[in-house]
């Protein structure tokens, strides 16, 4: 250290002249920096408090759909020519004059790769946009003819805040409100309590045999958190849950090192946290901690804590057919991630501080892959797993919606030998004719109801063709934008 000290001096007084000739415009540049910042958030707020800025949280597991709808959306409101919104107001009476995309003030997030989707969905063959990877925001806005009674006509303009996610971010938010024990614990509960154990019997006993007091320089805790990764792929591969945490070990191989101990029994807090710094449990704590602080939170903050309304999007299909396993996790899942969320009217003041959700929608996504008879029963499916596990909202009477939606229509019905069927190009390009499996309004009972269910889900489908002439087919996404935003155009 004292070396470095005594190099460094000198030369910050051989160079404090021209540090402070420099100083003076880079103090410049800042002021403006700051003034530009001060304008433009209290133009943000304005801009709220005038109801012209509406913040809507898309919320979604990974494959819920997220992506493709706001690809979808985004299209739908920036051609008002082509796309087909009928069920929503603006565009039915002509006063939806079009959108812009523009990146999203003071967020610090990359712009959402609209092209980049947009492209996917348009290219021959049409493919699907990428599984996100990273976080990113935009504004879309949202350009209408107003009439007024008095000033005649004219126009304005209503912006719409937007995030994109990898769904997988989702499955942290509960770590916020648990510490390293507590997670633990809820870990511990989780694997005795379902399939999960079956998949890694031996890792599990592995965790479970680990002393909180071992010296972590004699356990190799990076081969174990390869292990666990794997463990919580396979989860999600072999038995269709989401509720998995930590939930960028599913994507991206960084070591973290977020690992349950799955036995403290014998340990109260006060004897755990009396605990050296390098036995195992200090050592996991610390990285548990470091994963909440630096990954967790700052999302949390810059995602969901301004919030107006939230859309929340779920894969239902996929989930039915996967089992009841599958779905009783997807309801914990966000019966976990719903105690985020503040619901409420927001007041004047609070609009600014501490906005709520005051709007709450459901959407069951990609149901162009089932006959439009069933599509009723999922939004009615879904309206009945979510109302339970959303109950704050419920309790504060907030307006609460459900929908049936494809962001992109893929397939069309036709009829064949008086059977209704659905037609459409799988991911591998054939075209096919298929009838799925009746859904029905009631969830089955026994193990004997549930196999209707098992090894019949419907194909996967590939966008259509033809799309790059301008027009998008979607299912619903105009009832949806009615629902989301009707109150405010
Ligand atoms: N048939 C049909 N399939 C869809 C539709 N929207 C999405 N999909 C399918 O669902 C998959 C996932 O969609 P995404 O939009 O990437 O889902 P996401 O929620 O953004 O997922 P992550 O980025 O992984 O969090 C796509 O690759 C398609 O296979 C739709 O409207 N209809
Ligand atoms: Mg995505």
């Amino acid at each position: 250290m004292k070396p470095q000290l005594i190099e460094c001096e000198p030369r910050a007084h051989a160079d404090s002249a021209d540090t402070k000739n420099q100083s003076r415009p880079r103090l410049k540049d800042k002021l403006r920096r700051w003034g530009r910042e001060a304008q433009d958030k209290s133009h943000w707020a304005a801009e709220r408090l005038m109801d012209r800025r509406v913040c809507v949280g898309v919320t979604g597991l990974s494959g819920a759909g997220k992506s493709t709808l706001l690809t979808s959306l985004i299209y739908q409101l920036s051609h008002p020519q082509k796309s087909q919104l009928p069920g929503f107001a603006p565009a039915l009476n002509g006063d939806l004059l079009g959108a812009e995309l523009r990146p999203a003030l003071d967020s610090g997030l990359p712009p959402f790769d609209y092209e980049g989707c947009l492209a996917a969905l348009l290219a021959n063959p049409p493919r699907w946009p990428q599984s996100t990877r990273d976080a990113s925001a935009m504004e879309l806005h949202i350009h209408l003819r107003s009439r007024r009674r008095f000033r005649g006509e004219g126009t304005r303009t209503l912006i719409l805040e937007l995030r994109d996610y990898p769904g997988e971010w989702l499955m942290d938010l509960p770590l916020l409100r648990m510490d390293y024990t507590e997670w633990c614990r809820h870990q511990a509960h989780l694997i005795g309590t379902d399939t999960r154990s079956t998949l890694a019997p031996q890792l599990i006993a592995k965790l479970a045999a680990l002393s909180p007091q071992a010296d972590s320089g004699e356990v190799d805790l990076m081969a174990l958190w390869g292990e666990y990764r794997s463990f919580l792929l396979d989860c999600r591969a072999q038995c269709k849950l989401s509720y998995l945490q930590p939930g960028r070990a599913l994507l991206k191989d960084e070591d973290y090192g977020v690992l349950p101990l799955l036995d403290l029994r014998g340990l109260d807090s006060a004897q755990l946290a009396a605990l050296p710094e390098t036995c195992v449990y200090k050592v996991l704590q610390s990285y548990y901690n470091a994963y909440v602080q630096t990954q967790v939170r700052p999302f949390v903050e810059s995602h969901f804590h301004h919030l107006d309304r939230q859309l929340v999007l779920v894969d239902m299909i996929g989930t039915l057919f996967a089992g009841e396993q599958a779905l009783e996790d997807m309801r914990l899942a966000f019966a976990h991630i719903a105690d985020t969320f503040h619901y409420g009217e927001s007041g004047l003041i609070s609009k600014l501080w501490r906005p709520r959700v005051n709007r709450l929608l459901f959407a069951a996504t990609k149901v162009d892959q089932v006959l439009a008879a069933d599509h009723d029963v999922l939004r009615q499916l879904l309206g009945q797993q979510l109302q339970q596990t959303f109950s704050d909202a419920r309790l504060r009477g907030l307006p609460v919606f459900s929908e049936a939606i494809a962001a992109v229509r893929c397939s069309r019905e036709g009829q064949r030998n008086g059977r209704r069927l659905l037609m459409g190009h799988d991911l591998g390009g054939h075209y096919l004719g298929f009838e799925n499996a009746e859904i029905f309004a009631q969830l089955p009972y026994e193990d004997q109801g549930w196999q209707h269910y098992e090894g019949a889900a419907p194909p996967q489908l590939r966008p259509p063709l033809g799309m790059e002439s301008g027009h998008v087919p979607h299912i619903r996404v105009d009832a949806l934008l009615n629902l989301l935003l009707g109150d405010k155009v």
